[in-house]
């Protein structure tokens, strides 16, 4: 669970980050001698194929976008070894790499690049605040998008054709949750706080209903923002309403500083979250406020079964490259990446309107499991993955559809 960003990750990400390094001045070639002949163009039937990815790499969840981008490189490395054709011609697979700072301006700044340098698919953003602005200029373009990360239902609820998520959304995600808070951990009396962003307030939202429907009390809801770190006056608002669950919408960066306040406030209550908080970053943001098994959150995803060693595998290859541990969603950055290969490979081209239609017939076995998508272009059967977090390290709880 050690999580720091380091040397060796850094270095790896510095050869992908941003389109910009691309046009780095490569090193100069040594004249060709008889000993040392001019490296080979590459041979006619190379296809270069253009793979964009955002997230915010930069900022509080700089930590996350990281593990988003190095899923991406992992992903790029590993079908370029295959020597993967697509029609007549082996790919050459590239990443352009954006940050986009988890900002919905910056969002859409880098999607209009990312469109302008004719990528031939995007695996982005992370947040669903970036992600369904960024998603239009997508559409427009005929650009297939697949998020591995963005939960809010809107993102595959615009009638965009090239739109595609691989993990659950947020009505899963919160319903699931509230039904889990009322059910499972008894709670009676319901608090609610959210991050006012397109991911903490929906995710919230669809907790509150599912808590309400299951026979919980919702006895306050406050808000925040992504960028808050003093809590106090909300927190103190809510412990005199004696909540026995406390769920928060929005990213670990904030639930972190927020659980150390109501550590310090004395509030006695089980500390719940969706994704964005279900991270291995969290007990280094939190400190000992983290507590033993009081964090209960989900992640959008899950494997059982057969389906949990390639999981396992991926998790344990990331860490020997990068040096880091997976914080959350580098695999299903993954297996994005893969599923836009496997449909370029399907339909014998990479040019977006004529792979695009293989996107949605596919049945792809990724390291996160099954993926097939539904009419929306979301993940067909998709499941969570609950955690709580004991002795400091996040612990599965079950593994839910
Ligand atoms: N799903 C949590 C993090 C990303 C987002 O939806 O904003």
């Amino acid at each position: 669970m050690q999580l720091k960003w380091t040397a060796v990750a850094l270095a790896a990400l510095t050869l992908v980050a941003c389109g910009k390094k691309e046009e780095a001045a490569a090193p100069a070639a040594p004249a060709p001698t008889a000993a040392a002949p001019a490296p080979a163009a590459p041979p006619a039937s190379t296809l270069v194929v253009k793979i964009g990815h955002v997230g915010p790499t930069s900022g509080a969840i700089a930590h996350l976008g990281k593990d988003n981008e190095l899923g991406a490189k992992m992903a790029i490395e590993d079908l370029n070894a295959k020597g993967l054709k697509i029609g007549d011609k082996v790919a050459k697979f590239e990443l352009l790499a954006e940050d986009d700072a988890g900002d919905p301006k910056q969002g859409t700044a880098v999607a209009q690049k990312l469109v302008d340098s004719k990528v031939n698919g995007i695996v982005g953003h992370l947040n669903s605040g970036t992600t369904i602005p960024a998603s239009k200029l997508y559409s427009d373009a005929g650009i297939p998008q697949i998020s591995p990360s963005a939960t809010n239902p809107k993102y595959t609820r615009q009638g965009f054709k090239t739109a595609f998520r691989v993990v659950a959304d947020d009505t899963q995600l919160g319903g699931t949750l509230g039904k889990y808070a009322v059910e499972t951990l008894k709670g009676k009396n319901i608090a609610v706080i959210d991050d006012r962003t397109a991911y903490g307030q929906g995710v919230a939202e669809e907790f509150e209903k599912a808590a309400k429907a299951a026979g919980g009390t919702i006895v306050g809801h406050e808000f925040t923002t992504d960028k808050s770190t003093d809590f106090n006056a909300i927190l103190t608002k809510l412990k005199s309403a004696k909540p026995d669950v406390l769920f928060f919408g929005g990213m670990d960066a904030v639930g972190g500083p927020m659980l150390k306040q109501v550590k310090q406030l004395g509030l006695n209550v089980k500390f719940m979250g969706g994704d964005g908080l279900c991270t291995g970053e969290l007990p280094k943001l939190a400190g000992d406020a983290i507590g033993e098994e009081m964090v209960v959150c989900a992640e959008a995803g899950g494997v059982d079964g057969d389906f949990k060693q390639p999981l396992e595998d991926f998790k344990a290859k990331f860490k020997t490259k990068n040096g880091v541990d997976v914080q959350i969603y580098a695999p299903y950055v993954y297996d994005a990446v893969n599923v836009l290969a496997e449909a370029m490979v399907k339909a014998g081209s990479s040019e977006p309107e004529k792979y695009l239609p293989e996107i949605g017939k596919l049945q792809y076995k990724g390291v996160t499991g099954p993926i097939a998508f539904d009419e929306k272009g979301d993940i067909k059967n998709g499941a969570l993955t609950l955690f709580t977090y004991k002795g400091g390290v996040r612990t599965q709880i079950a593994v839910v559809r």
